[in-house]
This record gives C-alpha cells, structure tokens and sequence, in this order.
C-alpha cells in the first residue's frame, strides 16, 4: 500500500523555485570543498518522530492524521516499513534511524518482542535491498517501559538490568542483520531524581560493565559499527549522567572505554546543557569523538527538548562550519531527531520540515564552506593567538618556559598591550556570508 503517493518526488530547484515539494538549496550532487553535499551531510530520518510520534503532549491526544494508525500491532509495523522506504525514496534522503519499540511491537515476553523484531528486520531487510537505503543507527529504547522506571544499564534492581542488557544484545543482532553503520547509546532514564536514594558511583560503575559487555558482544559477533553515547542533561530524569560532550568524555576516560566510543550530539540537548550545538561538536572534535549529529532545534523560552526541525542558518552554519574543520563526519549523519508541532498534523507536514531541515542544513554547509574558502575564521584566530608563535610564546608552546623564565620576561615587559576581540564585526562578517551564499 501506498502512502504517500499524493507526494512528488522531491528534486533540487534552486534558489528562485516557489514550488514547496522541491529544494532550494539541497543538491546532492553539487560538490563542495572537494565532497558532494549528499557525502558531506547523510541524511537520516528518525523512525520514532516521523512515523511512530501522534503529536499527543501532556494535554491531549495525537492529532496526526497518519494511514498505518488505522492499523495496530505488526500490521501496522509493516506498513511503516512501507512507509518509510516510500519516504526516504520521496525525498532522496539515504538513511534512517530506529529504536527497537519504533519498529516492531513489544509482545507479552521477551521471547515474543524478539520474535517480533525478526519479522519486521526481514521486511526492513528487503527493503533495504531494493532501495539501497541504508541504516545510520539504531538503538534500544530502555527507557519507555515500566519495568525502565529507576534506570537500565543504571537500574537498582539486577533483573532490570539483566533485561537491559538482553535487549542491548538483540540491539546488537539487528545492528548486524541490516549492517547499521553506528550503534547508539542514549541513556534515557540513565541519571537520578536524588541522592537520598541513589548510589551514584555503583549506578555508574554498572553503566560501563554494561558498555563493555556490548563491545563483547559487538566482537564476538563481528559486529562493526561504531559505538555512539548521545549526552543529554535532563529529561526524563532530573540529572542525567551522560549531561554534555565533557561529561560523557569523562566518564569514558575514567572507565578506559575512550576509544570504543563516538558521541552523537544532539542541538537541543547542548541548550539543555546550556551549551551551543556547535559547543558540543567541539568538544568531541578536540577530543577526537566527534561520531554523528542529531539535527533539531529547541526554543530559547522552552526549557524541554522540544526537537523543532532546524531551520535556524546561524546553528546549522556553525555547526557545519565544526564539522568542516573536525574532517567531516566520517560514519556518522545528519539525523532528523525533529518532529512535526502539533498543529503540524498533516502528512504533508512531514515532507516540508524534512525539505526545511535539509534545505537549511546545506545551506549551513554553503555558508561554512565559504567561511573556510575565505579564511575569515582561521584568519583571526591565527591573529588572536600570533604571540605563541615566536619568542617567549613559542618556549611556552615548546614547553621551553618555566615560571622562572616567564617571571623574568613579565619582569622585563610588564606593559603588555592587549587588543580588541572584534565581535560585532565578526558577527557583522557572518551576517554577509550566510545570506550571500
Ligand atoms: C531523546 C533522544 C533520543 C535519542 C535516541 O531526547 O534524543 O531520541 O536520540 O534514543
Ligand atoms: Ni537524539
Ligand atoms: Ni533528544
């Protein structure tokens, strides 16, 4: 059955195009810094958002008017099968993302949910074949179900984490099955309400036995994608422990797991943080982990993950502009973890934010390979740190200076001449840049 065959094929337009079912700036095989916007960006969509989410919140119910929820259990499972390769196909978009709960119903056992799975891996498996479409990530949801109400990898009872971990390992199957490229990690009731309850060093201590038994696994199985940890610094839980990009660093570093992982960073979980996105991409750039994106946006007077579909140009520019510099994002993608509002209930309101997303994405890309063409960036840092590049600046980068040394050049120049940091001229700069390309 067909889904969306009221939809167009969405192509590339250009610029002067008013035709809202094509792209105005997302042309895939245009080439930019020596790569074509399709290598540079990979497009996912999230399974969750765009075919499993009705647009009910706390108030009310779902208002999307979606064809495979006039179906239930497997049946419907299989039409959003249908459903999404039909997608991805429409808007030219190469992979997709999951959680296990999104693409195949939970069963009354554990036995009966992986029984599911395997039907529905198939028919993804077909499709995956005939289409050529391919899977960014997926993950285990373990943080929906009841028995996931004090954690997963960070539970305080043994047999929830026993289950857990069952499910990390059919995660890993599947992974496998249908040749994932990465495997996510997001510890969605990984943190604490409060101490008054909580051992926060054995809760963590078990989060890494848990990552290192995946690796096992991933090993035994001959499983290769690449590990991600996606940091988020609240919600569901008041403190997540995963907070930002520094504190999943930290907690890998401190366990040794350093170089098993990548992190997936999130836009709206670094304003969480307090954090920009591009922030976060740094963060993981210097630190060698950057792994993959989950491109959205939140609202600055919202204080949730309200997962708005990006089309703010400066975070997508600077963000782009982060992973320009970091050498791109190797196996990793542009994942969709956006979805619709509410009133945004039409199917057709699907294809638009992921026309919006893309469109500003590229144009994120347009802008920040300008940026590095024209060194505008690069031009005033060297400028900004140039002192460390010749006499007492160079033995301090040499490791040459000792505080003697240092003390006895304040001693001699004392009148040290600092100069403007610029700004609003810099921001002035961008304001030309993202708007001329
Ligand atoms: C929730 C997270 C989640 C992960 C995958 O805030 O973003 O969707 O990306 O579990
Ligand atoms: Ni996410
Ligand atoms: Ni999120």
């Amino acid at each position: 059955m067909s889904v969306f065959s009221h939809i167009p094929t969405i192509k590339f337009e250009g610029k002067g195009s008013d035709n809202p079912f094509a792209f105005k700036r997302y042309n895939p095989s245009e080439v930019v810094l020596g790569k074509t916007m399709e290598e540079h960006l990979r497009f996912a969509v999230a399974y969750w958002h765009t075919y499993v989410a009705t647009g009910s919140d706390p108030f009310g119910v779902g208002t999307a008017d979606r064809e495979w929820d006039k179906y239930d259990g497997l049946d419907r499972a299989k039409l959003r099968v249908e459903a999404n390769f039909e997608f991805m196909e429409k808007l030219n978009i190469p992979y997709f993302c999951f959680h296990d709960v999104d693409i195949a119903p939970e069963g009354s056992t554990l036995a009966e949910t992986n029984k599911n799975l395997d039907v529905i891996v198939a028919q993804i498996k077909d499709n995956m074949k005939a289409t050529g479409k391919k899977l960014l990530w997926n993950t285990a949801n373990m943080f929906s179900n009841p028995r996931y109400v004090h954690g997963a990898g960070t539970a305080v009872n043994a047999g929830v984490y026993a289950y857990a971990a069952a499910q990390v390992k059919k995660g890993l199957e599947v992974g496998k099955e249908l040749g994932a490229e990465n495997y996510v990690f997001w510890g969605g009731r990984e943190g604490y309400e409060t101490l008054l309850n909580t051992d926060m060093g054995f809760e963590l201590d078990n989060l890494a036995r848990l990552y290192r038994m995946a690796i096992d696994y991933a090993n035994e199985i001959g499983f290769d994608a690449q590990f991600l940890i996606e940091p988020k610094p609240k919600e569901p839980t008041k403190h997540q422990y995963d907070f930002d990009a520094a504190t999943t660093i930290a907690f890998l570093q401190k366990y040794g797991l350093q170089d098993k992982f990548k992190l997936n960073l999130e836009a709206n979980h670094a304003t969480l943080a307090g954090h920009t996105f591009e922030h976060e991409i740094r963060v993981a750039a210097i630190n060698g982990m950057l792994g993959s994106l989950d491109a959205n946006q939140g609202d600055y007077l919202l204080g949730w993950d309200t997962d708005e579909f990006p089309t703010d140009l400066y975070a997508t520019t600077l963000a782009m502009y982060e992973v320009l510099k970091a050498g791109g994002l190797g196996r990793g993608g542009v994942n969709f973890d956006a979805k619709v509002r509410r009133g945004s209930f039409e199917l057709e309101d699907l294809v638009y934010a992921h026309i919006a997303g893309m469109d500003s994405f590229a144009w994120g890309l347009k802008a920040a390979a300008k940026l590095i063409e024209e060194r505008v960036i690069d031009g005033i840092i060297e400028n900004r740190y140039r002192s460390f590049k010749e006499g007492i600046g160079a033995d301090i980068v040499s490791g040459k200076a000792t505080l003697a040394s240092l003390e006895q050049y304040a001693l001699q120049n004392s009148a040290v001449r600092t100069e403007s940091g610029r700004l609003e001229r810099i921001k002035h700069v961008l304001n030309e840049i993202i708007f001329s390309v």
